[in-house]
């Protein structure tokens, strides 16, 4: 097997928030995942760092409430140093058992994060790679893109997308969310596939 380019050495769970005051207070580069509930942002953030249990993963939508920021070192080959950044795990958006006014709650405090941290490297956002994108999808990656924030389209789930539809699905979720000429990348927690492409962006991002 290749010696991989890029090595996760550290990750930790750090903090919290809910408010600004609560974000740590060190300042590193952030690389947040985004998308509905249930799509596998804590599952992801699992299967990056190889940390079994960083993130609290349920089959139940809802089960992130706060911002998590993880802290996260990784080893880039023929670098000395590591690279210290922080992975942000968000609340999953269009979870239809919360009701409008919590929404509209949740919708303030990652509003407030997304816009007001200037260390935000880039969102990923995550969606499931069997379906279309839904509607909340497609606005909250407009959303994203108007408010000036580089976003990375995450396709998760493929393991359970058959190999023949994957090339498809793909396609579809690039079509409905801008044009072809987006990069899309396809993972699975469960496989760990897609995982050193992720990396290898990451490590891209924190060199530049
Ligand atoms: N087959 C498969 N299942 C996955 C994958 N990623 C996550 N899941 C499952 O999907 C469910 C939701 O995963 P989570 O990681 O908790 O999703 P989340 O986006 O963090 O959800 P919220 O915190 O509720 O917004 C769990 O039952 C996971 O086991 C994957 O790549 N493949
Ligand atoms: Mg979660």
């Amino acid at each position: 097997m290749m010696a991989e380019r890029v090595t996760v050495t550290r990750g930790v769970y750090l903090v919290s928030a809910v408010r600004r005051d609560q974000y740590p207070a060190e300042e590193k580069p952030e690389i947040v995942f985004l998308g509905r509930s249930n799509v596998g942002k804590s599952s992801l953030i699992n299967s990056l760092t190889r940390v079994h249990n960083l993130a609290r993963v349920s089959s139940q939508p809802g089960k992130t409430q706060t911002i998590n920021f993880y802290e996260v070192s990784l080893k880039i080959a023929g670098e000395e140093a590591r690279r210290d950044f922080y992975l942000v795990d968000l609340p999953g958006y269009g979870y239809a058992k919360i009701g409008k006014g919590q929404r509209a709650i949740w919708q303030k405090f990652i509003r407030e994060y997304l816009l007001s941290s200037p260390r935000i490297s880039f969102v990923c956002q995550l969606i499931d790679a069997r379906r279309a994108p839904m509607p909340s999808d497609i606005e909250m990656f407009h959303w994203l893109v108007e408010n000036g924030l580089a976003v990375l389209p995450v396709a998760t789930k493929i393991d359970k997308v058959k190999k023949t539809a994957r090339a498809k699905n793909i396609a579809a979720i690039r079509e409905a969310l801008a044009g072809p000429e987006i990069d899309i990348l396809p993972y699975s927690s469960v496989k760990n596939e897609g995982r050193s492409d992720l990396l290898d962006v990451i490590a891209a991002a924190l060199v530049k």
